[in-house]
């Protein structure tokens, strides 16, 4: 089959600041590859509409699939299955990634016929897929992790070997568009999945079951061998929590004279628990570091269920500091506070270093607050959930 695997638009914040490479539709198309078609990636933060339906009329693909990590974009790729089933009536469209796996039975209903399935869980298990769907596309849905309008499989399987595939880097047009502030061009790369912590506003957890699994140290390097980018952005949600493993990636990279800049985000108690390894990692190139604050209150860090106290996150913020790399903050804004508390976080932002992000606490499917929202959302229309629009 002719595969085409797609990344929808950049969202707002893209247009500013970031355009990261899409790695879980690489994923994608590295298992297509493997299993024997003939795949092409199109990211559509760097490609216009307009060059997605040239791809469609000129390259006739068998199957478009599109990577869902974030609801605002739902409502562009069901109008793009739309448009795509008018143009190529037989093709198999389907859709995955953290959003899609959330709110799959909300997705089919909206495309109407548009969409052929959405896969929960992870890319690497496609290759099942892909070969189900060329004998009977009626059945596909007997399969782990794919819903359909016919019904919904089993639970997703989880990849048992993160290293058996790797992100089709080389299949991806432009590469010289993705940036990440100064680090431009960057290239992206993943050490770890999954989280084991469980915040309630985040679904890492959630979507990778809690679980907690690491790359093998040299297959990461030789990954990081390949690309050409001078930047990299580690995708990891929380950067060495195993130390051991950051160490052993880190005299890999040392070993075979790998110099790169890189960009990792963490938690502030691994980062005061591991100085050590991100103190090494400050010799190999480490320059920017994100670590995850989300409050400067007591109350608000335990509601989040963060697990660090706030003196721990002051402490970490001083650590980072002391490294001499770029650091920056989130802080959750709820859309309760009233003008004396954003004035507190204001003044509080102004007065450290650190670049501070401040985000609208925002429901997103698959994390806890969501299913607390219950009924009280202002609104389900997804292309406001972008974390600058209050939902709640
Ligand atoms: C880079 C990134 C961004 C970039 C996006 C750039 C881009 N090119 O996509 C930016 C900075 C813009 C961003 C923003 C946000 N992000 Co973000 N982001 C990430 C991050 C760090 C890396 C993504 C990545 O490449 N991962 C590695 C690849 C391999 O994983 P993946 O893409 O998820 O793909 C896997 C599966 O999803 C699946 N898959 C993916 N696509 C497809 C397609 C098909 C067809 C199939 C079958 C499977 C599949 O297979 C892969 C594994 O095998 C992840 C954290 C993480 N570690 O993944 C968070 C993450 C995806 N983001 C998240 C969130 C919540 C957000 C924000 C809402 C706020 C925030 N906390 O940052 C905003 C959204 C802003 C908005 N305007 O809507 C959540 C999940 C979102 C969700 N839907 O539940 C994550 C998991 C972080 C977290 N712990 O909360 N993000
Ligand atoms: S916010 Fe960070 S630490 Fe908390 S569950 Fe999500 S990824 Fe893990």
């Amino acid at each position: 089959m002719k595969i085409l695997c797609c990344h929808p638009s950049g969202l707002m914040d893209t247009e500013i600041y970031l355009r990261l490479e899409p790695l879980g539709v690489e994923l994608v198309a590295q298992a297509a590859l493997r299993a024997g078609h003939e795949v092409r990636i199109l990211d559509l933060q760097v490609f216009s509409h307009e060059h997605y339906f040239k791809v469609l009329n000129q390259w006739h693909p068998d199957a478009v699939c599109f990577g869902l990590n974030y609801l605002a974009n739902i409502p562009e790729v069901i109008d793009l299955a739309k448009e795509t089933k008018q143009r190529l009536a037989n093709s198999f469209f389907f859709v995955g990634g953290h959003s899609a796996s959330f709110t799959a039975p909300e997705i089919l209903d909206h495309a109407q016929g548009a969409i052929d399935c959405v896969v929960r869980g992870e890319a690497e298990q496609i290759e099942t897929l892909l070969s189900a769907a060329m004998d009977d596309r009626k059945r596909i849905h007997l399969l782990p992790g794919v819903v359909t309008q016919y019904g919904e499989g089993p639970a997703p399987r989880m990849a048992d070997d993160l290293d058996r595939l790797t992100p089709a880097h080389d299949l991806l047009p432009k590469r010289r568009k993705y940036f990440i502030g100064s680090f431009d061009p960057s290239a992206s790369i993943e050490f770890t999945r999954g989280c084991p912590w469980n915040c309630t506003f985040c679904s890492a957890w959630t979507f990778y079951s809690r679980t907690y699994r690491k790359r093998n140290a040299e297959a990461v390097a030789q990954e990081l061998e390949r690309l050409e980018e001078p930047n990299v952005f580690v995708v990891d949600d929380v950067a060495f929590i195993d130390p051991q493993h950051g160490f052993a990636i880190g005299r890999e990279i040392e070993r075979r004279g790998i110099r790169k800049q890189f960009y990792l985000e963490t938690r502030a108690d691994i980062l005061l628990r591991n100085k050590d390894v991100f103190q090494y990692w400050r010799s190999l190139g480490l320059t920017f570091m994100f670590v995850g604050m989300e409050a400067i209150d007591e109350e608000e860090l335990k509601s989040f269920r963060k697990g660090v106290s706030l003196s721990r996150s002051f402490d970490a913020l001083e650590f980072a500091r002391s490294l001499g790399v770029v650091v920056a903050t989130n802080i959750i804004a709820d859309p309760s506070w009233d003008e004396e508390r954003f004035r507190k976080v204001r003044e509080w932002a102004l007065s450290v270093p650190e670049i501070v992000n401040i985000s609208v606490n925002t429901p997103y499917p698959g994390t806890e607050n969501f299913l607390s929202a219950g009924d009280t959302l202002s609104t389900r229309d997804y292309r406001l959930f972008d974390i600058q629009h209050a939902v709640p």
